[in-house]
């Protein structure tokens, strides 16, 4: 990964979000005008859009089997430190935490970077609701690349099922409905389970929980997302037969478990779905570590859960054939008029306005004359907050070092297209010039 050094920013600004007021942070602040004007658009809830499609899809077929899940889709994305990370038992070191990595509002508070965030209130919530399990749908935010798979917000699912008793005849039943509700549904689901390989030294179970517990457990967690995961592609897959696309249309889909990471879960896996030629992970899950549980208030020993957390947005691409994830985020009536709650269809692309490039190439300056380090993240999101919805992609095309002054000298590309309407030359130069004013700025670079 590339490296830029960058400087403070500026101290003792307020930064408002959703009509509340928070104290940025010379260290940490790194929210732009550009990210916080996302915050009220909640594609998840947004009528006959296919988030909100995929969403109440999800939510329906889950609420099929047992009806036990609450449905939470409203929380706001300000979170404090502790709920996004230390409720979940992140070390202090963990580079999910890092700024190049996450929006923050000030040392003490982000726009939270995964829906796990909302985990521990929700698991004290289950008393109150009266059922075992709740889903939780909501915008996350990150910073990373710009292209068509990566926009800096997106939307999670989080579900969650706990057995407050740890009743193994419990769960038996449990996953005997659920098993059911698995054999009834059309899909030919096969399914290949690669993390039950060398598990145990792999992937530790919790020390307080007995073998047959964390089999049980997982089982119900597994087949609940191959339930789900079922019941989006058949959708999909019917829809395209209605469509009469003769080519390709599956009459099986193979999905995979592997094992994974979560500082909150053990064992952990993430599932993928063998789709158009190629594996795409869908969803990172898991047995929850005790001491989330333990922080939401229950007691040592006393409790067993799963938890997953999927990503709605590239699923809701593949269902619906979006190219580029931008899209969603359109308001041009020719995205939005296509789509119908409660359905599944192909987008048809409208005529695509023509895009320009610029490149912009400079010097890194000498790292004595600078302070803080930063990530090429900062580069992008100087490009976003310059640009907007403007910008599709910036690209790193150049990179050499100077035998003479040994100063290393970078060239970015950058595409500006709209999906909504002709930019112009002056309005894309416009932008340009205060993209290099900012690297000048806050890089120190000098321009070539
Ligand atoms: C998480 O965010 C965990 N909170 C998931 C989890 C929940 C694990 C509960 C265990 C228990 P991860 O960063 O892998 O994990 O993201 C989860 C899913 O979000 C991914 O599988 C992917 O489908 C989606 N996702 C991640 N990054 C992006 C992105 N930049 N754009 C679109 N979707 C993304
Ligand atoms: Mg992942």
């Amino acid at each position: 990964r590339l490296f830029l050094r960058c400087e403070s920013t500026k101290a003792d600004q307020l930064i408002t979000i959703n009509n509340k007021t928070y104290k940025s942070d010379p260290e940490f602040t790194n929210v732009t005008p550009s990210i916080i004007a996302h915050v009220n658009r909640s594609l998840h809830k947004k009528p006959n859009h296919p988030v909100n499609i995929l969403r109440d899809l999800i939510e329906k077929k889950l609420s099929s089997v047992d009806n036990a899940f609450t449905t939470y889709n409203n929380f706001a994305p300000v979170v404090s430190t502790f709920e996004n990370f230390d409720s979940l038992g992140f070390p202090a070191d963990h580079p999910g935490r890092s700024k190049s990595d996450t929006y923050y509002v000030n040392d003490k508070t982000l726009l939270r970077t995964h829906t796990s965030a909302h985990e521990m209130e929700c698991y004290n919530k289950i008393d109150l609701t009266g059922k075992p399990g709740f889903l939780i749908s909501a915008d996350v935010y990150r910073r990373d690349e710009i292209d068509k798979t990566h926009y800096p917000v997106f939307h999670q699912m989080e579900g969650c099922r706990i057995w407050k008793n740890r009743s193994i005849d419990e769960v038996k039943v449990d996953l005997k409905v659920l098993q059911k509700k698995l054999d009834e549904h059309e899909m030919n689901l096969i399914v290949e389970d690669q993390s039950l390989d060398n598990t145990p030294e792999k992937n530790p179970k919790q020390q307080y929980m007995t073998d047959q517990e964390v089999d049980l457990v997982s089982q119900h967690l597994k087949r609940s997302l191959e339930l789900v995961i079922s019941e989006v592609f058949n959708q999909k897959i019917n829809s395209m037969k209605k469509e009469k696309k003769s080519v390709n249309i599956p009459n099986e889909l193979k999905v995979r478990w592997v094992n994974a990471y979560f500082p909150w879960t053990a064992p952990s896996w993430e599932i993928e779905v063998w789709w158009n030629n190629d594996w795409l992970e869908i969803c990172g899950c898991g047995i929850v570590q005790q001491q989330v549980l333990l922080n939401a208030g229950y007691k040592k020993d006393s409790t067993i859960s799963w938890a997953f957390g999927l990503g709605l947005d590239r699923i809701a691409m593949l269902l619906f054939e979006i190219p580029d994830i931008r899209l969603l985020w359109s308001e041009d009536n020719r995205f939005i008029n296509q789509f119908k709650d409660g359905q599944i269809n192909t987008f048809k692309p409208y005529s695509k306005y023509p895009g320009t490039t610029r490149d912009v190439a400079f010097w890194l300056p000498d790292s004595s004359e600078v302070s803080t380090e930063i990530h090429e993240n900062d580069l992008m999101e100087i490009v976003r907050n310059a640009a907007g919805s403007l910008v599709e992609s910036v690209k790193l095309i150049d990179r050499f070092q100077s035998t003479q002054t040994n100063k290393t000298s970078l060239c970015y590309r950058i595409n500006y297209q709209s999906m909504d309407r002709n930019i112009t030359n002056d309005e894309v130069n416009e932008i340009q010039k205060q993209v290099e004013a900012e690297l000048i700025d806050k890089f120190h670079v000098s321009l070539r």
